[in-house]
């Protein structure tokens, strides 16, 4: 009897899963892989179900002989270990970035005369709606919320984009690259009060009020799934930010990052060249109480963010703080830095993590730009923020094509740098 193996990165069984069994079923054997949890996100597939349902769901599907897990998006490592006579797939993997893992698959196969089967995939509005309701679940409140602290267990280190706006958040959602057979996309969204103030043509000093910030959340969450987390700059009033807090968790969002600064907060990348006040450690560990007593469910995130570091006090006085800030009930502690080098940022890391194994360390790469995640991980960092290189991208690219109609008095020279009306539509699901 011959073996056919496919793999499912599915929290349902439809009826295009069942075309593929019922086909594979003609040649032998089945075997159905389960993608793991990691595998999935990484394939931008979060789970809605756990791991242990998916195995149950599969081994319960008529035709299926064995169910086994894989580990990893790309099929070798399950190939050399199963050997199975085919591997039978969608054909949707015939273009596209899932091409690479087609042949990943035909390349394992050859090493023994192995075979691909390409099965017809199955399109229509019912297999449709099933997958539209399996992506757009995730845009519930209950199930946005808590993927954040889901995704720090699942992934380690999760990367979160700065968005400002559908269409930024729409760049977020669903920017996904194949680079050497390495799948990636972003795991979260960061509203950036630099970027939202600066898409506002206002200056970073908490005078967008916090409506309009709601808003801007608003216009993200109408086209996305991923969690957010929000910057709230010095979180203001304690007897504010209580407010701030049930309306964030209402929404949906996963976290608030409240600095520890009080008066007129300045952007942290000025440093000590604008005047900023750093609030006292027991303050703000009482704006962290305040917050931390109103939160509704265990979901929701409130991160303190340290600016010793931007505002030269010293190691001891950043490492003293987190320590308090994490007494006080802070769910993370995000630690700021403006140099060039990642060193004082590692050394911080390093040194909180010689105590305290768990908390999440946020760091936001922005002056320190050569450090990779992969180092950051190392010293421990469990989220890192890509905080302004969306706006910092578009500005330029949208100045220059004014210049450009301006300078030739049409549009026809700025056009070779510009996306195609088609392109930029097909970024836009219509319902
Ligand atoms: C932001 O993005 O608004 C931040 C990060 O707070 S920074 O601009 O580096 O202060
Ligand atoms: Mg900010």
């Amino acid at each position: 009897m011959k073996t056919v193996y496919t793999c499912f990165c599915t929290d349902v069984i439809h009826e295009g899963h069942m075309n593929i069994i019922k086909k594979a079923c003609e040649y032998g054997r089945v075997v159905v892989g389960v993608l793991s949890d990691e595998a999935m996100v990484r394939f931008n597939r979060f789970p809605t179900v756990s791991f242990e349902e998916r195995l149950r769901i599969a081994r319960q599907a008529e035709g299926v002989s064995e169910v086994v897990i894989q580990d990893e998006i790309l099929y070798d490592k399950i190939i050399s270990e199963l050997k199975p006579d085919y591997v039978i797939h969608g054909d949707n993997w015939l273009s596209g970035p899932m091409r690479a893992i087609r042949d990943n698959v035909e390349n394992a196969l050859s090493a023994y005369g192995g075979q691909i089967i390409d099965a017809p995939y199955t399109y229509n509005e019912k297999v449709k709606h099933i997958d539209m309701q399996m992506r757009e679940k995730l845009a519930m409140p209950e199930f946005r919320r808590k993927r954040l602290r889901q995704t720090v267990n699942i992934r380690g280190l999760v990367k979160a984009l700065e968005v400002h706006s559908g269409l930024t958040g729409l760049i977020a959602e669903k920017t996904f690259v194949e680079n050497n057979g390495e799948f990636d996309q972003f795991d979260a969204m960061w509203i950036s009060s630099l970027c939202d103030s600066t898409a506002k043509g206002k200056p970073d000093i908490e005078l967008v009020d916090m409506t309009s910030r709601f808003r801007t959340i608003e216009d993200v969450m109408e086209v996305t799934t991923k969690p957010i987390i929000f910057d709230g700059d010095t979180g203001g009033l304690a007897e504010h930010f209580v407010y701030t807090v049930r309306t964030l968790e209402r929404m949906g969002v996963s976290a608030v990052i409240i600095e520890d600064k009080m008066g007129l907060k300045k952007n942290s990348l000025f440093g000590n060249e604008v005047k900023q006040t750093q609030d006292t450690p027991e303050h703000f560990c009482e704006k962290i109480r305040a917050g931390k007593k109103v939160q509704l469910t265990d979901d929701f995130m409130i991160i303190a963010r340290i600016e010793s570091l931007i505002l030269e006090q010293g190691m001891e006085d950043a490492l003293n703080r987190a320590f308090a800030y994490v007494n006080a009930g802070a769910d993370g502690i995000m630690i700021h830095s403006r140099k060039k080098s990642p060193d004082e940022v590692l050394e911080f890391c390093d040194k909180f993590r010689e105590k305290d194994k768990k908390t999440p360390i946020v760091v936001v790469p922005t002056t320190f730009n050569t450090v990779t995640e992969n180092e950051l991980r190392e010293h421990g960092v469990n989220i890192v923020i890509y905080a302004n290189q969306l706006t910092r991208s578009a500005f330029p690219a949208m100045e220059n094509t004014a210049k450009k109609i301006l300078m030739n008095h049409r549009a026809k020279e700025a056009d070779d740098s510009l996306m195609p009306i088609k392109e930029i539509i097909s970024l836009i699901d219509e319902l």
